[in-house]
């Protein structure tokens, strides 16, 4: 009730969700282009950015692409890997706590 719901806000007890990072990981057959493509096409990033964050992966063997709620992170990983898959390239898509 409305009560209720005052009381929880003056104790701040109502909580955001848990965010998730997206990451993606490093390989040694994964395109270049592929790679940036799935960036801007999954991860809503102008192709400059896209770049940049493969180029990160490359380098560093893991960069991260978003930051979401869990279910919207989840279906990010699923169609990053479902398109990685039927294209043939190994490339490793996962989500962590943020
Ligand atoms: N290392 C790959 C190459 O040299 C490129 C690459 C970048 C692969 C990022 C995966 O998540 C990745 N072709």
């Amino acid at each position: 009730n409305g009560t209720a719901l005052v009381q929880r806000e003056q104790k701040q007890e109502v909580k955001p969700p848990p965010m998730y990072q997206v990451l993606l990981l490093n390989d040694d057959y994964t395109p270049m282009e592929f790679v940036v493509a799935i960036i801007q096409e999954y991860f809503n990033k102008d192709r400059e950015t896209a770049t940049q964050i493969m180029l990160k992966v490359h380098r560093d063997g893991k960069g991260m692409c978003g930051i979401y709620p869990k279910d919207i992170a989840c279906t990010k990983v699923e169609l990053v890997l479902t398109h990685a898959r039927k294209a043939g390239h190994p490339l490793q898509c996962v989500m962590e706590e943020a």
